[in-house]
């Protein structure tokens, strides 16, 4: 079906980066190229070669050897993995992909081709007729034949030796040290350690990442950290009490594919011993190195009973103790603004890293809230602190 030979280049890798490729006006005939580009939209491949001169839709008609091709390296030799053949039939430009092997063509499927202008055709590839490979590299290919010069038939490639590179996937980014939302991550102290890893696929490598802060509730964001390899990275904060940090990471690499991560939010609590809290009742403070700022606030007073206020503004309150068994069958009654919202049970959590263990969202963040705390049954309650945003 296809009457024509093509004349496959040998050549080797080129580890160019460029997304548009300049030609001389080199070879005879009327497909000299001038240029060439590729690009992407998602997973379909655009690209573009244009002549110095026009020449008709008819010229690259069937029976003829006039074409246009890409010649696709998708893995690390220099031997072609893909050809995608640019020619006409009845009037409209067509392309169709083949596998190549040992020089044999193998019909893959078909891609979309047009001719946006007198000099140039324009291929729409579906990255999965070559493979779906995370980059590839290529090289423009043109044949003509005619009478005179190009008897034998004239070729003109575009680079003339090696092939660019085409790299279609982003960076990933990998957020290793934040927690799977919707929990916030809660430090042990208000300075903490984030840490991520960022790896490029695709060939292009990585470029430049960057860690970006933003206080919860804001939209700006600020780099607080940036570097150009690839690998695991970690950042230091320093933060306050009651400070709720967002951060995200951005990716790109060399060919400027651009990957940004989830935003993950890290919140500081309030500490059980902020003086912002007021307490009421027999309270002890204990205490150890799992605790927020080393601190814990205790209580066995149901008789008096104790308790413990806090006034804030933010639309979400949490509170904050170490899970366990260690508390009995304490309860915490908890009101906000002297409305009875819930009780939570310490010792009824399954033994592990302080965590959130009563939290209330839906609070009108314009004014400000109290939150009370009640020791209401037999056991010890533990507060740690505080968490709002
Ligand atoms: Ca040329
Ligand atoms: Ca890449
Ligand atoms: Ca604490």
């Amino acid at each position: 079906m296809i009457a024509f030979a093509v004349i496959l280049g040998a050549a080797g890798n080129a580890f160019a980066d460029t997304r548009r490729i300049s030609d001389r006006g080199d070879v005879p005939g009327r497909l000299d190229i001038r240029s060439a580009t590729h690009g992407h939209a998602g997973n379909r491949l655009v690209h573009t070669i244009s002549t110095w001169g026009s020449w008709p839709v008819g010229l690259l008609g069937p029976g003829t050897p006039n074409l246009f091709a890409l010649e696709i390296s998708t893995d690390a030799d220099r031997a072609l993995e893909r050809v995608v053949l640019v020619f006409s039939t009845s009037g409209r430009m067509v392309a169709r992909v083949f596998r190549v092997n040992r020089r044999r063509l193998t019909f893959v499927g078909s891609a979309r081709a047009s001719k946006p202008n007198a000099r140039t055709i324009r291929v729409v590839v579906p990255g999965a007729r070559i493979g779906a490979p995370a980059g590839y590299r290529w090289n423009a290919h043109s044949q003509f034949q005619a009478p005179g010069a190009c008897s034998r038939a004239c070729v003109d490639k575009a680079p003339n030796t090696g092939r660019v590179l085409h790299d279609v996937t982003p960076p990933t980014i990998v957020l290793t040290s934040f927690p799977p939302l919707p929990l916030p991550l809660i430090p042990t102290d208000v300075e903490y350690d984030v840490s991520f890893r960022v790896e490029d696929a695709g060939g292009a490598g990585l470029r430049l990442w960057q860690l970006q802060h933003r206080p919860f509730g804001t939209a700006a964001w600020t780099t607080v950290a940036s570097g150009a390899g690839a690998g695991l990275k970690s950042h230091h904060h320093v933060g306050m009490e009651g400070d709720d940090d967002q951060f995200r990471v951005i990716a790109r690499d060399g060919s400027g594919n651009v990957r940004v991560s989830p935003v993950r939010t890290v919140s500081v609590p309030v500490d059980d011993r902020n003086p912002a809290l007021t307490y009421s009742g027999q309270w002890a403070l204990a205490g150890a190195a799992g605790d927020f700022l080393g601190t814990l606030s205790t209580s066995s007073d149901n008789v008096t009973p104790a308790a413990v206020d806090y006034e804030f503004s933010g639309s979400f309150v949490a509170i904050v103790t170490p899970a366990g068994i260690a508390w009995g069958n304490s309860k915490g009654s908890v009101a906000i603004d002297g409305t009875h919202v819930g009780d939570f049970f310490p010792g009824q959590i399954a033994e592990g890293n302080r965590r959130i263990v009563f939290s209330q969202g839906g609070l009108d963040p314009a004014v400000p809230h109290t939150l009370r705390i009640v020791v209401a049954d037999s056991g010890t309650l533990p507060l740690d602190g505080i968490v709002v945003r």
